[in-house]
């Protein structure tokens, strides 16, 4: 028997962001958070990204990473644990694509292609966005093996301008 039950389902890749606030903090905290649940097991997670603003730019950078999980939940469920999160860390959202505490993005839910009102999976800007394809290819060995040309490609696209690594593998200390 193993002392903690151990989560066997999908692999799922979340991306998190902050440019407001004590940025490492809640990115450290909502990595905590997910891997405390009995329902998701982190399986790994990039190095901590300071990025420059993508979409509206007159605002402060941010810090980005992303995070590979394995979970029992269902995307919607899971993106309701991301969105219970986010409040946790008092998330406030003015301005699209403005400054915010605390962002969670569902990138990838295995191979799955979601299409609801309320979830798109692949996110529909993960192929655009070096701030999540930079940090997400630190995780290649975990993409699903029909995913990671397209990441390859599109990070050869967009290139890693105005992504700089602050800090390496460990980094949230989360155990
Ligand atoms: N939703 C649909 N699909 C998804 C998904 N795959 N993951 C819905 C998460 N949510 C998804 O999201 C609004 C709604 O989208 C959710 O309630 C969910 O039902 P939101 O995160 O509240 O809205 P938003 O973040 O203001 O807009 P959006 O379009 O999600 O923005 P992005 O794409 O998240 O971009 N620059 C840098 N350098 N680093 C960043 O992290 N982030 C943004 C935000 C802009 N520029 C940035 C960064
Ligand atoms: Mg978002």
């Amino acid at each position: 028997m193993e002392p903690f039950p151990s989560v066997s389902g999908i692999r799922a890749f979340i991306g998190l962001g902050a440019n407001l606030g004590e940025r490492e903090a809640a990115l450290r905290g909502a990595l905590s958070m997910l891997a405390k649940r009995p329902d998701v097991r982190m399986v790994a997670y990039s190095g901590l990204y300071e990025t420059e603003p993508v979409g509206y730019r007159e605002q402060p950078r941010f810090l980005n990473a992303v995070a590979c999980v394995e979970t029992t939940l269902e995307p919607e469920p899971l993106l309701d644990v991301l969105l219970a999160i986010e409040r946790a860390f008092g998330r406030q959202r003015i301005v699209r694509w403005g400054p915010r505490t605390l962002d969670l993005d569902l990138l990838l839910y295995g191979e799955r292609r979601v299409q609801s009102e309320r979830l798109t999976v692949p996110h529909p800007r993960l192929f655009e966005r070096a701030f999540v394809l930079v940090p997400l290819m630190e995780l290649q060995t975990w993409l699903p093996a029909s995913v990671l040309p397209s990441v390859r490609r599109a990070l050869a696209a967009t290139g890693t301008d105005g992504v700089a690594m602050r800090k390496g593998a460990g980094w949230a200390n989360i155990g």
